[in-house]
């Protein structure tokens, strides 16, 4: 299965934490999540074909971290640093040159988006990047997050829904919204 995206060198396309905790069998796992693999392994092939750069971002959280229930925060345990759950599913296709991008690294901050407080938008300016593709988990947190501070910070920025899941798939129409009136472009439909 591949998207119907033409990718080019000012493209690159940033698969957010594709990470076994937010799969099926991991302490935040999102109901579709392992399925979306294949589907995104066929992007990054693409990708990379076309000469675009592939960035991979991952939850990175140290031990008790303010986001965990037992600090008071919103979530299980999760994505916690070195640990089987926050290595990237096995199953996913990345290349060595593939860009590693770690977030959340701090004791006392949460952050969902891949661009916040780790430099990437800097970086992808840097490399001439215009166009920024999102695909990844989870679309109503660290997709929705991410998508809108591509927007902000001046990319042109596509979604491909179909290759996101979200914690709570009920919401998933009104996250989509507020992407397109943020400016993203959404292509292809949201799984249910
Ligand atoms: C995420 C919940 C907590 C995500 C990260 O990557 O979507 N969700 N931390
Ligand atoms: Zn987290």
């Amino acid at each position: 299965m591949r998207m119907n995206v033409e990718y080019g060198p000012d493209d690159a396309l940033l698969v957010v934490d594709m990470q076994n905790d937010f799969c099926e069998g991991g302490a935040l796992a999102v109901a579709g999540g392992a399925a979306l693999v294949p589907g995104i392994n066929a992007e990054i092939a693409a990708a990379r074909a076309a000469g675009a750069p592939v960035i991979a971002s991952r939850d990175w959280h140290p031990v008790d971290h303010v986001s965990f229930a037992h600090r008071g925060g919103p979530w299980p345990e999760h994505c916690v640093q070195d640990t089987p759950g926050a290595a990237f599913h096995p199953d996913l296709a990345l290349p060595d040159d593939a860009i590693r991008v770690s977030k959340a690294c701090a004791f006392d901050a949460d952050a969902y988006s891949a661009f916040e407080a780790t430099g990437l938008g800097g970086y992808l300016r840097g490399r001439g990047i215009e166009r920024v593709i999102v695909c990844g988990l989870a679309l109503d947190v660290c997709v929705q997050a991410t998508a809108l501070e591509a927007r902000r910070e001046g990319f042109t920025t596509l979604l491909l829904a179909p290759l996101t899941a979200a914690v709570d798939p009920q919401g998933m129409a009104a996250v989509l919204d507020e992407l397109r009136d943020a400016g993203v472009a959404i292509d292809g439909e949201a799984r249910s």
